[in-house]
């Protein structure tokens, strides 16, 4: 498929990119004015992997996500208003303010849950597969996970056992290539990380993970295949995370360069370059997604703190 013969496809993906991009830079900004408790992991340089995989599937499907969550949760419609607010600790968040940035979750969107602890997605979402098999639903997961949870004991458990029981998911790596200041270079020996498929029995693609249209497209035969019983795959998006691991991380560690090198190659930049839009339809796009970002950001501010005598509610399943 061609986004060229799809304009409208390519807008709302083109508008989806731009959103995370002016997202992040917003958290980024309230990060360092001190208004965002917590870690801010920003998802800038990598927003094609979200966008191109939560295109190729449906409003019924799942998405699992990782502590750099936020663009996976915009990419699935997700509302910034209420993202921003729960990043805030605002009672009009997600989680009533209460979850933050690494734990926001809509299962309304089916999206699983944000998640802080590495690689501990992964299971969750092979439960899921596992549900819609059980159940005979024709739904499918798709699971993010970063380069450094690969690399974690749940990746293999899991799908080793998606694998031997056919279970609707698809795996995408972000191999953004850092795990916090350590080089997936130096922790792994085979730099592709979808070969590690052939050991399961299933199908494993190494794609440009900046190339929004790569992305949909090979997740898209992913899912199709996950979604007529075919099993698992695992899709390898080979990206750059531009800020440091998180707002605190200058990112001194990398060589010199390479950030250079990676915004040449950044996902808003070759979508303009491809030439699926015409430059004006892309800046209206721009322009309504800035008004948009600029009414989240001020309804954030403006929202109130939950009040102190709802502390220990929705902590605990009361059900
Ligand atoms: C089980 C566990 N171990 C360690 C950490 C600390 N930690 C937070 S993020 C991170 C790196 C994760 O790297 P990767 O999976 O590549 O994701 P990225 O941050 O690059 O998106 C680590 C080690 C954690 N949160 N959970
Ligand atoms: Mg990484």
């Amino acid at each position: 498929m061609s986004l060229r013969d799809d304009p409208k496809l390519a807008a709302s993906m083109y508008a989806s990119m731009y959103r995370i991009r002016r997202f992040e830079e917003e958290v980024f900004e309230f990060y360092k004015r001190g208004l965002m408790p917590g870690l801010a992991h920003l998802y800038i340089g990598e927003e094609a992997v979200a966008v191109g995989a939560c295109a190729a599937i449906r409003a019924d499907d799942y998405v699992g996500s990782t502590h750099r969550g936020h663009g996976h949760l915009l990419a699935r419609g997700a509302d910034s208003r209420r993202m921003m607010a729960e990043i805030l600790g605002k009672e009009t968040g997600y989680c009533r303010g209460k979850g933050g940035s690494m734990h926001i979750m809509d299962m309304n969107l089916g999206i699983l849950g944000a998640n802080g602890i590495v690689g501990g997605g992964i299971p969750i979402a092979t439960g899921a597969g596992y549900s819609c098999k059980y159940r005979g639903t024709d739904q499918v997961v798709l699971c993010f996970f970063g380069d450094g949870a690969a690399n974690e004991g749940t990746f293999h458990e899991s799908i080793n056992m998606a694998a031997a029981w056919d279970l609707p998911v698809v795996y995408i790596i972000e191999n953004n290539h850092y795990g916090i200041t350590v080089s997936v270079d130096r922790v792994t020996k085979e730099h592709d990380l979808a070969k590690r498929a052939l050991g399961y029995g299933i199908d494993g693609y190494t794609v440009d993970g900046n190339d929004v249209e790569t992305v949909y497209d090979t997740v898209a035969k992913a899912v199709a295949k996950a979604r007529a019983g075919g099993g698992p795959s695992i899709v390898e998006c080979k990206t750059y995370r531009q800020h440091g691991h998180n707002g605190g991380d200058n990112g001194a560690y990398r060589p010199e360069g390479e950030l250079d090198a990676w915004k040449q190659r950044d996902p808003l930049k070759l979508f303009r370059e491809a030439g699926y839009l015409p430059e004006e339809k892309l800046r209206e796009i721009e322009e309504s997604v800035e008004a948009e970002i600029r009414d989240a950001c001020r309804f954030a501010e403006e929202s109130p703190y939950p009040d102190a005598s709802e502390l220990m509610q929705g902590i605990f399943y009361e059900g």
